[in-house]
């Protein structure tokens, strides 16, 4: 997410990005390393096992983006605005053990050990593409489990309309939240229809690995039809509510980061086009693609949709 006072640098972020990933590649090419074998052993070994998960219903046909991509360039603030040090900054939180509270419209409310909500939502590996408002896309093989089988294990009410997400606030270790870039904790939210979505996902790894902290670790919201900032990371709270959470990012800027987010090629953000789309880590040569409605995801989501105006409900 770009903040309004950083609106002169778009376009030179832009750039940046493309070069700081391309650079470390050259670096590596020219040491004569390929990217694989950077990757810890672990990782290699394994990484099979996501190149056989299908592309298909999840992801189109684009191939997975490579791992150092996504691992090093990250959106965090509560660590930091800047991609790279939110990156290193974020392995200083401590994410075991954690627990997560369930709040609201809901039977079953309390505090619960992430690791017992695991034992009753076995993971899946998805690949997914994924689309940053700023306009870079990418496409991540997650490991976690479908969003709504969980809610409904703690059995929401009928007055459950949308569901909260919180992140952890703790400005000791997540330095950024001692500046006032967003009101913290950050908060986002979904229709309940929406969260029920088997498209909608929880993610605890990615690559076959346990979820990088930069990337959101132990569980962060991966929501593939959305802008990447309803992705919501680090999760310490879940609250089923009657009415429309008040999202950080809207909170920040009402008029340039809706509820809805959803993807959206022929609704402009205010400051910037939506219509199309680079892939993270690509060549500054390799052309822009056109960004697709709901990222690609419209057959299961456009439902959803149905009857509003989401140039108006953006
Ligand atoms: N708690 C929290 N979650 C967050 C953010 C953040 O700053 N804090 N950034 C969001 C934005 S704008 C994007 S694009 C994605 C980026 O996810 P990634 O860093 O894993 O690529 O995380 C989203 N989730
Ligand atoms: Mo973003």
């Amino acid at each position: 997410m770009l903040i309004k006072e950083r609106t002169s640098i778009l376009s030179s972020e832009i750039t940046s990005e493309a070069i700081f990933l391309n650079r470390r590649k050259l670096i590596k090419a020219a040491a004569g390393i390929s990217v694989a074998a950077l990757l810890p052993a672990s990782a290699r070994a394994q990484v099979k096992k996501y190149a056989q998960v299908p592309v298909g219903p999840y992801s189109g046909a684009l191939q997975p983006t490579d791992y150092e991509d996504v691992a090093n360039y990250t959106n965090y603030y509560e660590f930091s605005t800047d991609k790279k040090s939110s990156t290193v900054l974020a392995k200083n939180l401590q994410t075991s053990p954690w627990s997560i509270a369930v709040e609201g419209e809901a039977e079953k409310i309390g505090v619960f050990n992430l690791e017992d909500i695991l034992k009753n939502n076995p993971l899946e590996e998805r690949i997914y593409r994924f689309r940053c408002v700023e306009a870079w896309a990418m496409v991540v093989p997650w490991i976690g489990f479908p969003l709504g089988t969980m809610l409904k294990q703690f059995k929401p009410t009928s007055k459950a309309k949308f569901v909260e997400f919180t992140t952890l606030y703790d400005p000791k270790v997540m330095i950024g939240q001692k500046t006032n870039v967003l009101a913290w904790p950050y908060v986002e939210g979904l229709r309940i229809d929406e969260a029920m979505n088997p498209l909608a996902f929880l993610a605890t790894g990615m690559y076959d690995e346990t979820l990088p902290n930069q990337n959101g670790a132990p569980l962060r919201l991966v929501v593939p039809w959305k802008y990447g900032f309803k992705s919501i990371k680090a999760i310490v709270k879940i609250r089923f509510t009657e009415t429309m959470p008040a999202t950080a990012w809207s909170k920040m800027g009402p008029s340039e980061y809706g509820f809805y987010a959803n993807v959206n090629p022929e609704v402009a953000h205010p400051r910037w086009s939506q219509s199309r789309e680079r892939i993270l880590g690509a060549s500054i040569f390799t052309p822009k693609r056109k960004t697709e409605m709901f990222n690609g995801y419209g057959d299961q989501v456009a439902s959803l949709y149905k009857g509003m105006n989401l140039a108006k409900q953006y």
